[in-house]
């Protein structure tokens, strides 16, 4: 759909043209449903648009929290947004690795599209250029429609002069700018890694909590015009060396009142333990945005986001195997189901029924054409989305916009999923041959059915092979 409508050459713009479509699609947003056609124009000026707020947890995996199947975890708040809106069970991420999956949520383009396909490690993210400067985000997109943009917390995408949060768009920025910090210090790599805007800033407190509340204080100031609010968690990204002093453990950390939910002291040593109080924290901050959006009575016009980055890394020996992506295979920087198949919840009262199940595959980058739908906007037309206008299928009333998702993980891996089928080549695996699974009967990929259904599996290849010939050619 999102196709044809580049071919027509639609404009970014506002509802001026005001296509009997576009109207439908923000009155329907709305819940406005029993409005009739001849107001079209006038009245979709004067209805309000609905604020968004995107929650980016970090390496969350797909069996990581409660509504998705683990006992084990104390997830109440996110359960409960679940509960009033649609949980996706096949919903997968553009990128298995924190700073391209980022790339790939804000500009709704694959990062083989966006040139942001790798984890960029040798060039200090201070200087870094990360996401190209030619590629437009989410935030400039919905500036056009009136929108003020927030972003409170991980930044990852590049900190050089251009690439900052406020030069892409963002109209405010409190965060660590880096991959990973101290949850109490924001010390990444020995200095410290927490800006507002583009200046050094400092804070006291865990910081699940101070971003959850910087988007809070933001909601407030911004509670009388549109606004997109963006909360990349930095939780529960794992314990990092790099941002401890010499002899200072590297455990995961939490609040007492997280350890204590569960029972457990806050002097525990157990990495399974510790990282549950994590995600029971970062529950709490999920919580506290949600309570801000009753408390101000934004929730009704609110579309609430929340999703991870990628699967759970599950690397030995570093306590990580904590983390759970059951029952997909493997986790974080590799395609199979585990790195890239995350959580992700979607609220939008009049628009998403509660307690709902999406089974349909959808993917992180049809997150802008959806934002900018609901904003009234058009798709842009000097570049092509690969995201997808996903909002029928996560209400049920279509099965998903994609015939095929596909993935290309730095120059190592590849895959594509078509229906209950995904074809598969991890080339840094000491097997470099294409695989396939069938999804549907085999959820852990562990029977490789390249043989037996060869003539599925030469479709797909062909289809992928095509695919990537495109994507690199054309912006
Ligand atoms: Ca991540």
């Amino acid at each position: 759909m999102s196709r044809t409508i580049v071919k027509q050459g639609y404009h970014i713009g506002t509802n001026a043209g005001c296509s009997r479509r576009s109207f439908l699609k923000g009155a329907v947003g709305l819940g406005f449903t029993g409005l009739s056609f001849p107001h079209v124009c006038n009245s979709a000026h004067t209805l309000k648009k609905p604020n968004i707020v995107i929650m980016f947890l970090d390496n969350i995996g797909y069996g990581d929290l409660t509504c998705y199947g683990n006992q084990s975890m104390k997830t109440p708040r996110i359960d409960r947004l679940a509960s009033e809106g649609v949980r996706c069970t096949d919903f997968y991420i553009g990128s298995p690795s924190c700073m391209p999956s980022r790339g790939a949520l804000l500009t709704g383009r694959h990062p083989l599209r966006n040139g942001l396909n790798e984890q960029l490690y040798k060039i200090d993210e201070h200087q870094q250029i990360a996401l190209p400067h030619y590629e437009v985000i989410l935030p400039r997109y919905l500036a056009k429609a009136g929108y003020v943009s927030g972003c409170f917390g991980k930044w990852n995408l590049g900190f050089a002069p251009g690439s900052r949060p406020t030069d892409r768009g963002f109209n405010e920025y409190f965060g660590n700018i880096s991959g990973n910090c101290d949850y109490y210090t924001y010390i990444y790599n020995g200095r410290n890694d927490l800006h507002r805007n583009t200046e050094p800033a400092k804070a006291n407190g865990y910081s699940t909590y101070v971003f959850a509340d910087a988007a809070c204080e933001f909601i407030e100031r911004n509670k009388d015009r549109p606004f997109l609010c963006y909360i990349p968690f930095n939780a529960a990204h794992y314990p990092n060396p790099k941002n401890k002093p010499p002899g200072t453990p590297c455990l995961w950390q939490a609040p007492d009142e997280a350890f204590e939910r569960y029972g457990y002291s806050p002097e525990t040593l157990d990495e399974r333990k510790r990282y549950r109080a994590v995600v029971t924290a970062l529950d709490d901050g999920v919580g506290r945005v949600l309570d801000q959006l009753d408390r101000l009575k934004l929730a009704e016009n609110t579309i609430v986001i929340l999703l991870s980055d990628n699967g759970a890394f599950l690397i030995p020996a570093r306590g990580l195997e904590c983390a759970s992506n059951k029952p997909l295979k493997a986790g974080g920087t590799t395609l199979w189901e585990g790195g890239i198949r995350i959580p992700c919840i979607v609220r939008w009262p009049g628009r998403i029924k509660p307690r709902t199940i999406c089974r349909e595959p959808l993917v992180s980058m049809d997150i802008v054409p959806m934002a900018l739908y609901a904003a009234g906007l058009s798709l842009p037309s000097d570049r092509t989305l690969d995201g997808k206008d996903p909002t029928a299928a996560l209400a049920g009333r279509s099965s998903s916009p994609h015939k095929y998702l596909y993935w290309s993980w730095g120059n190592r891996s590849n895959a594509i999923r078509k229906g209950r089928y995904k074809l598969i080549r991890e080339r840094n695996s000491t097997n470099q041959d294409w695989q396939l699974f069938d999804l549907q009967t085999d959820i852990g990929e562990t029977a490789n059915l390249l043989a037996a259904r060869l003539e599925i599996a030469e479709q797909l290849k062909t289809e992928y092979e095509s695919w990537e010939k495109e994507v690199t050619n054309v912006c």
